[in-house]
């Protein structure tokens, strides 16, 4: 009988799917598919609750939030340098993540969490421009539209 129960409660586990929170790994690099100073992957879709954990992939970096590029009532964030921080998603939207150092040099990702659209003038129009330039790439790649500022 109670193995019986136990089995459906896996069962139960399993077939709930996403209800079980995700962790997704991100590296902070000098050098990647995109060109130099990037995230990789640059842009991750994640459901509430789930984690972005980031990781050295090349010294000197590190995971901040932009937080004029965050839904309302998200809670900021910076890691150290070489930091390997992780870092949970609750509120759906869009999020613009930088490396503090190198936001000048374009080093940016971005993030959707649940369902939602990208912001009107979500790009945050005092960034360098070589970061406005990554996000405008970045979104184009993902394919989640915003028009260009
Ligand atoms: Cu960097």
């Amino acid at each position: 009988m109670k193995k019986t129960t136990l089995l459906a409660a896996a069962l139960s586990f399993l077939l709930a799917g996403h209800a079980v929170a995700e962790t997704v790994e991100v590296r902070m690099l000098n050098r990647g598919e995109h060109g130099s100073m990037v995230f990789e992957p640059e842009y991750v879709e994640l459901a509430p609750g789930d984690t972005l954990q980031f990781r050295v992939g090349s010294r000197s970096h590190n995971a901040a939030s932009i937080d004029t590029m965050a839904p309302d009532g998200a809670t900021p964030f910076k890691g150290q340098i070489d930091e390997e921080i992780a870092v949970g998603f609750d509120k759906p939207g869009f999020y613009g993540i930088k490396c503090s150092p190198h936001l000048g040099m374009g080093m940016v990702m971005l993030v959707k969490v649940g369902e939602a659209a990208v912001p009107d003038g979500f790009v945050d129009p005092s960034l360098p421009a070589r970061a406005r330039k990554r996000f405008e790439e970045i979104l184009g790649r993902a394919g989640v539209g915003g028009a260009p500022q």
